[in-house]
């Protein structure tokens, strides 16, 4: 028999490499989107027309219509990865962002206690939730992992810590196969255009294929990210939900790198000097930052034999090639 799988955020980049891999692996899905006055399906549209793919509108703020998707589908496994995402944004829609993030995971768990509760949970929790802290090992050299204290630094981090510890809470006092996936930055082609990454090779495409004559507008240069392939991380998500007890998994690349230096290499792969095109903008400083991340997955390596398999300088070259081809053809 196929297993079922219900997949908030399809639309998103975690969502769309998902269900490519779960329709891969012969379950039925269920994608969840939320309703949208214009077509946007872009990053799933290789899979939108898949027998085994049932697409689904919702919306995570609104618990009726989650519960009955729940009771009528019973789903093995349900990857909740809808979020509002952006961190910058949280501290202009705080409310907003409580509300998805962290009532839109009660919503979920409550409806699994009530209805499906043999359903395995995976919830989407973040490096974000370290916020300032990290720890320290014998060489001095700092990290974060599933033992180091959470102190967020935003509205997006601590809805994030709020809905990670319902998690927790629900796994050890209802006996729910509840997950958290602790993951740190990770990237691709179908990454948002307004994170980081994205933004620094959507404007290298378009710079190389003549499309635009402005600069690049960015923050804070100077904050370290441990950046990943998104595609390696889903596989993660996968094996979380595969174990026989659920449990909290950090997932990294052990790297850790400065933005300056993600731009640096973007520009250098094309032969520029990212100097010529980048602009500090002040309105991009965040009223607070998160200034160091550099996570540990051991737990991971040991309990999922997890690794990851993109490095750093693959997955610039990837996403620098990617948008050099879109606004070619733009
Ligand atoms: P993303 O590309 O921003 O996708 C978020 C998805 O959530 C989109 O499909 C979005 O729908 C949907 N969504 C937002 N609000 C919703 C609502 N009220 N109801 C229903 N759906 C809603 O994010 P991602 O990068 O794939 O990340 C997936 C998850 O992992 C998120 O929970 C994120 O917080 C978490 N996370 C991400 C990273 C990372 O580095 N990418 C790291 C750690 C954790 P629309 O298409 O309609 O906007
Ligand atoms: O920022 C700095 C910014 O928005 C990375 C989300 O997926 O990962 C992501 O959150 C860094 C920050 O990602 C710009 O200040 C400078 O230091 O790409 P980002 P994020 O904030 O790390 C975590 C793990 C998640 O969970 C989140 O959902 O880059 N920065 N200039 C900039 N960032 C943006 N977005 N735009 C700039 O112009």
């Amino acid at each position: 028999m196929n297993k079922t799988a219900i997949i908030t955020g399809i639309t998103g980049q975690d969502g769309s490499y998902l269900a490519e891999l779960l329709l891969e692996k012969d379950y039925k899905v269920v994608g969840l989107y939320r309703r949208s006055s214009s077509y946007h399906f872009e990053r799933i549209s290789s899979i939108v027309d898949h027998p085994n793919l049932t697409l689904l509108e919702f919306d995570l703020t609104d618990p009726s219509v989650i519960l009955s998707i729940l009771k009528q589908y019973e789903p093995d496994e349900f990857y909740n990865l809808a979020a509002m995402s952006h961190v910058g944004t949280s501290f202009h829609q705080p409310s907003t962002t409580f509300d998805i993030n962290t009532m839109g995971v009660l919503h979920i768990l409550e409806g699994i206690r009530t209805t499906s509760s043999a359903t395995k949970y995976y919830q989407a929790s973040t490096s974000e939730m370290f916020g300032k802290n990290y720890s320290v090992d014998k060489n001095n050299n700092k990290y974060q992992d599933e033992n180091t204290p959470l102190i967020p630094q935003s509205p997006y981090a601590v809805s994030k810590v709020a809905s990670h510890n319902l998690v927790r809470i629900y796994r050890y006092a209802y006996n729910i196969f509840a997950t958290s996936g602790i993951l740190f930055n990770h990237e691709s082609p179908r990454r948002g255009e307004n994170f980081l990454t994205r933004k620094v090779t959507k404007y290298i495409g378009q710079l190389v294929n003549n499309k635009t004559s402005d600069n690049l507008k960015l923050g804070n240069l100077q904050a370290y990210r441990d950046w990943g392939h998104a595609k390696d991380y889903v596989y993660a998500m996968y094996l979380m939900l595969q174990q026989d007890v659920p449990d909290d998994f950090v997932i990294c690349t052990g790297q850790t790198h400065s933005v300056l230096n993600f731009v640096i290499k973007s520009f250098e792969s094309v032969d520029l000097d990212y100097k010529q095109y980048v602009e500090i903008d002040p309105s991009l400083y965040r009223p607070a930052e998160v200034d160091y991340l550099c996570g540990r997955s051991l737990k991971a390596q040991k309990v999922l034999g997890w690794i990851p398999s993109t490095s750093f300088d693959d997955l610039v070259s990837e996403m620098i090639q990617s948008d050099i081809k879109v606004y070619a053809n733009v």
